[in-house]
């Protein structure tokens, strides 16, 4: 896909250091240089491809709006407290001068403005929604995934994007959660590619009685994983709190993947409730964190069926299982030495973080305005 023409914004406003915050906020950069009342430099850019149009006075809107005369988003940002008529007048004002009665100006809403206006607004919300849209569109933003990318995609097309330099410091866990014998601990050996690291061997017994954490870098991203006892054993409820708190307080450390274990040869009817089970301990949105990961996949390839036969011919509950986990799955043979596997995985993992970045991006800007605008 091309790369196409910078996001321009138009931003004005009486008060500088509101265009200044405005600014600094939609750059993701600091105009700390510039004075409060210094805003004279009348264009800003980053790396993002975003470019800002700004102007000191009023007296200089039509050299801005010359220079740039079709921007994508022309803002006016107001003050706490705001006049609606004396915004209504200055979005006059800016019709008259800028001759182009058409054009639209937005007002920057403050925080916690509920009213209607007889002008468009936007909150911060909005802003930034609107700007990823864009962003989106043009396939500027660096955080920008193709649908390749998106969780969801078992076939991921590009190699291990996410081994670089940006992500190397985010440490992920990854929670193997799933009933007894399914190959957690297994799968947990092989995303560590040590066969030893965790108890795995046939047993008519649970094997694993406690959760155990072990770290690895795996592509330049440092991973934590956590090995689970079976949590969906309702005979072993009284145990089952604590290895839930326990998972929870590992997981405060940074984001955190489910992988669901599976066994590719039994579907089981303790395994129909799983899902439910999974949301009372972690949560309404545990799915979307979670990832399917089916084991013995070598059962299928003597059986000679691909994993797209199996998970189209399996049990109707597995298939909205599946579903509901938006269709993020992998299938490993814990007895196969080679990293194709792991790597699949870790393509999955890493569009889910992706898209939480992004989130946590915007988020994170929101925040930021509601401090820097002094709006809170
Ligand atoms: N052939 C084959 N065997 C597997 C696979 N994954 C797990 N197993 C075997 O299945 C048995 C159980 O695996 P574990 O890893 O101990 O299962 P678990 O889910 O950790 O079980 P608990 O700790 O008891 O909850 C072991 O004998 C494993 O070697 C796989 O992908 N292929
Ligand atoms: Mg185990």
């Amino acid at each position: 896909m091309s790369r196409c023409k910078k996001i321009s914004v138009v931003v004005l406003g009486s008060e500088d250091h509101l265009k200044k915050a405005l600014i600094s906020l939609i750059l993701e950069n600091e105009l700390s240089p510039l004075s409060k009342t210094d805003l004279k430099k009348d264009n800003y850019r980053n790396e993002n491809d975003i470019c800002v149009f700004t102007c000191a006075a009023w007296d200089d809107l039509r050299k801005v709006f010359a220079d740039n005369p079709d921007p994508d988003m022309s803002l006016l940002v107001v003050n706490k407290g705001f006049s609606k008529d004396t915004v209504c007048q200055q979005v006059e004002h800016l019709h008259k001068e800028t001759i182009e009665r058409t054009r639209e100006f937005i007002v920057v809403q403050p925080f916690g403005c509920k009213e209607s206006y007889p002008f468009k607004c936007y909150t911060i919300d909005q802003l930034f929604s609107e700007l990823i849209q864009l962003a989106n569109d043009r396939n500027l933003m660096p955080t920008n995934t193709s649908p390749a990318d998106q969780p969801g995609s078992s076939t991921p097309t590009s190699a291990s994007p996410m081994i670089d330099g940006k992500h190397s410091g985010t440490e992920v866990n990854l929670v193997l959660l799933g009933m007894a014998g399914t190959g957690k601990s297994a799968s947990g050996n092989t995303i560590l590619r040590k066969k030893e690291t965790f108890t795995s061997k046939p047993s008519s017994c649970p094997v694993t009685t406690e959760c155990q954490e072990v770290k690895t870098v795996i592509g330049g991203r440092r991973v934590r994983v956590i090995d689970t006892p079976d949590i969906f054993d309702d005979e072993m409820k009284s145990s089952i709190k604590e290895h839930v708190r326990k998972v929870k307080e590992l997981c405060q450390s940074g984001p955190c993947v489910y992988l669901l274990v599976m066994h590719v040869s039994r579907f089981t009817d303790g395994e129909r409730g799983i899902l439910k089970k999974l949301e009372t301990a972690f949560g309404s949105k545990v799915r979307e964190q979670t990832v399917i990961l089916f084991t013995r996949g070598g059962d299928l390839e003597q059986g000679g069926m691909s994993f797209k036969e199996f998970l189209d011919d399996c049990q109707p509950d597995l298939q909205k299982i599946v579903e509901k986990c938006g269709r993020r799955h992998v299938l490993f043979e814990n007895s196969a030495s080679g990293s194709d596997q792991v790597e699949t995985l870790m393509q999955i993992v890493d569009g889910m973080l992706k898209k939480k970045e992004t989130y946590g991006t915007y988020k994170d800007r929101r925040i930021k305005g509601q401090d820097r605008m002094g709006w809170d």
